[in-house]
């Protein structure tokens, strides 16, 4: 593809047999759709968007705010005239039911990081698509089996993140034009960069793997890992996956002992299996710290999973400490602080 080839020319292209029609039919919507909801985020205020609460609660208990809601009806009037046999969404309690006959199903979070919007902070749109099998229950499958994924940051550019199965390419919103045209082709999530994120005032509620991994990170040239991290904490999924597939790192959202977060806090269908899509098509990696969250079939439509994503080598080593705790430099005191030994 060249450089700057809008998005709806490669969708055209994509289009094949139904079933791929069908993905680029709904890859469509959701990018038209985030046209609307990035200019209804610019205009903020002046578009009576403030972040504030809508009164309601989703299935999962979040409080919904005006965004939520606003965002989650832009972007059904836009799949109307997809053929899709359901839809799972953040903003919906159950399953909505479509044509059981259609080739796909999907499974979008219409605004993700809604707590950032009455301070200005990057939120985003995440969706994944599966193929329906007509007789099979939809989002019964592994996320493994998912055909198309990826996410729309409203930051300072509007850029849509896309993975078909064959690499990962980023397209910018051309506000003139309001068609997304391409900026990179067969993204690759930097090896092995020194930057962690995980929201650390949970610290004493993380089980011991993940607090070993972070204690080695604040360990930094004094500690086992020989070398200094930097940490960063959005708030915003979107924007944490966007930066990891710019410069490398990893983002924890672990399970922790607070009640109700027994899984974490993201959920399974429409956050960790398309996060966990994108990061492999990008040659990164996506746990939950004891397995790969694309073997995770969810349960239930708003089942959480713990996430942990980004550079390869970074997994790596969170999982070996989840699976193998001699691992953990804490429990070498030749590598303690000050130890008489570096690796
Ligand atoms: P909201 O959509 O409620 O703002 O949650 C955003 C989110 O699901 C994800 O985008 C962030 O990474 C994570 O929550 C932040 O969670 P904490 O507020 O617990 O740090």
């Amino acid at each position: 593809m060249d450089q700057g080839q809008t998005l709806s020319r490669f969708l055209e292209s994509q289009a094949g047999d139904p079933q791929r029609a069908a993905v680029a039919a709904a890859v469509g919507a959701i990018a038209a759709a985030s046209v609307e909801i990035s200019e209804l985020i610019g205009q903020g205020a002046l578009a009576g968007i403030t972040g504030k609460a809508h009164g309601a609660e989703n299935a999962d208990g979040d409080v919904q705010k005006d965004l939520d809601v606003k965002a989650e009806e832009i972007i059904v009037k836009a799949l109307k005239n997809v053929p899709w046999a359901a839809l799972a969404s953040e903003e919906s309690d159950k399953l909505v039911m479509g044509d059981p006959q259609a080739p796909i199903a999907i499974a979008y979070d219409p605004l993700d990081g809604s707590s950032n919007i009455d301070t200005n902070m990057t939120v985003g749109t995440i969706f994944s698509i599966i193929p329906n099998q007509p007789g099979v229950k939809p989002f019964s499958a592994p996320g493994s089996c998912q055909i198309a994924a990826g996410f729309v940051v409203y930051g300072p550019q509007t850029s849509l993140v896309l993975t078909l199965g064959n690499g990962v390419d980023i397209y910018t919103l051309d506000r003139k034009a309001k068609e997304y045209r391409l900026i990179r082709e067969g993204v690759k999530v930097p090896a092995d960069t020194a930057e962690y994120a995980i929201n650390a005032s949970n610290h004493r509620h993380w089980e011991q793997p993940v607090r070993d991994f972070v204690d080695e990170c604040l360990a930094g040239s004094d500690g086992p890992r020989a070398k200094d991290f930097n940490m960063r904490w959005i708030g915003s999924l979107v924007a944490e996956a966007y930066r990891i597939l710019t410069r490398g790192g990893v983002f924890l959202y672990p399970a922790d002992s607070r009640p109700g977060y027994g899984e974490g806090r993201l959920r399974v269908l429409y956050e960790t299996h398309p996060m966990a899509f994108v990061m492999e098509q990008a040659g990164g990696a996506a746990s939950t710290g004891r397995e790969r969250v694309l073997d995770l079939v969810a349960k239930s439509t708003h089942q959480r999973s713990p996430l942990i994503m980004g550079s390869r080598e970074k997994v790596a080593r969170i999982e070996l400490l989840h699976t193998d705790p001699s691992a953990a430099s804490r429990t070498a005191p030749l590598f303690a602080r000050r130890g008489l030994f570096r690796v």
